[in-house]
């Protein structure tokens, strides 16, 4: 008896179809993936080859977001071009793990210099391997466990002593503050360190709260967090925010609640729009300590380029001098960009820090 395999046969025609459909898609994601990782790795080592005789540096950079590191890559890729090094950036996107792994991916394209930007401690092991394979390793706003790192920085500690001072100047020392801060990060630590100590000093001043976050939405949601502070503690008069995006956020909330003239924001940075909203009339945010962004990448990046033509001698430390600039003057100099600012304010450009002409010419 005539026996009907068709609907077994279309059974098995089936499971072959899904299998093959199967292995096409891994093999796809495989393939692709080492491409990704190839595309990467070769995009490196054509940096390597490109000149021998060229200084070849890997930007690892952490890529937090805002103002502050787009002005500072900014600068660092103008200086690379100007000194004519090789900037080869591989960029975490604010991922702490991804930026650990970037400089294990960076170590094995063998550059002349590895520069680290804002990265937390974990980076440290693969930096140690770095400097064990003889790859000099300068760190910008870095937590690194190793003292053969060359660190560059602004003067955290005088960005936040001249922004505190404003601050107590402002209420006589004795007012209710709001504070924003993120541990973890080098640079808001050292300046946490300061505002410690005038805390200490100055026992008029009460913190009744600390708020403030690091990723891709920082002033939008230390917005809403000053804003809930401020809600919450209606005899503030200050908010310490000492880092832009924070900044930002703060005067927003402030703003937002109608409590210009009542509530001061004291930041740290600048840049174009944070110029804006300082000079904004009423604006909240009355003073900010800052250096140029730009500038501390350009230092950063020639300061990587004398590292790995060993010319930094026994220098273990490069650091940038703040300037306070506040809303009155911007308004008074009627001062509206960045680059006006360096004209109005010629200390913001240290081109006496780790000047690469003289190591060129060696
Ligand atoms: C999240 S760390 C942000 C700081 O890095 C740089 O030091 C800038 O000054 C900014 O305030």
């Amino acid at each position: 008896m005539a026996t009907n395999n068709a609907p077994a046969q279309a059974g098995k025609k089936n499971q072959l179809l899904i299998l093959i459909v199967a292995i096409v898609v891994v093999l796809a994601v495989v393939v692709g993936g080492a491409w990704a990782i190839k595309s990467r790795q070769a995009t490196a080592n054509e940096a390597n080859n490109a000149n021998g005789d060229t200084v070849n540096i890997a930007l690892v950079s952490r890529g937090t977001q805002g103002d502050f590191l787009n002005q500072w890559l900014d600068g660092a890729n103008k200086e690379a071009k100007r000194i004519g090094a090789n900037l080869h950036i591989y960029d975490a996107k604010g991922d702490d793990n991804q930026q650990i792994l970037d400089v294990q991916s960076a170590v094995a394209t063998k550059p002349d210099v590895i520069l680290v930007d804002h990265s937390l401690e974990g980076v440290t092991n693969n930096v140690k391997a770095a400097l064990d394979a003889g790859i000099p390793v300068v760190g910008f706003d870095s937590v690194v466990n190793d003292d053969r790192v060359v660190h560059v920085s602004q003067s955290d500690a005088d960005l936040s002593k001249l922004i505190t001072s404003q601050l107590v100047k402002d209420t006589n020392g004795k007012a209710d503050v709001i504070y924003t801060y993120v541990a973890g990060f080098a640079p808001l630590d050292r300046r946490n360190a300061v505002w410690e100590k005038v805390k200490k000093a100055n026992p008029g001043l009460n913190q009744v709260a600390q708020v403030g976050v690091v990723n891709e939405a920082t002033a939008q949601q230390t917005a809403e967090q000053v804003k809930a502070s401020l809600q919450a503690n209606p005899n503030v008069t200050a908010v310490l925010a000492p880092y832009d995006e924070f900044a930002k956020g703060a005067a927003q909330a402030v703003d937002e609640l109608g409590l210009n003239g009542k509530v001061k924001v004291y930041g740290v940075d600048i840049s174009d729009a944070d110029i804006a909203e300082l000079k904004k009339d009423n604006s909240p945010w009355i003073a900010t300590a800052t250096t140029d962004p730009a500038n501390d990448g350009a230092v950063s990046v020639r300061t990587a380029y004398l590292a790995a033509k060993g010319k930094l001698g026994d220098t273990k430390t490069v650091t940038v001098p703040p300037t306070l600039v506040t809303g009155d003057v911007l308004r008074e100099k009627n001062i509206t960009s960045l680059s006006q600012l360096v004209t109005a304010f010629p200390s913001l450009r240290t081109d006496d820090l780790s000047p690469v002409e003289d190591a060129a010419k060696q």
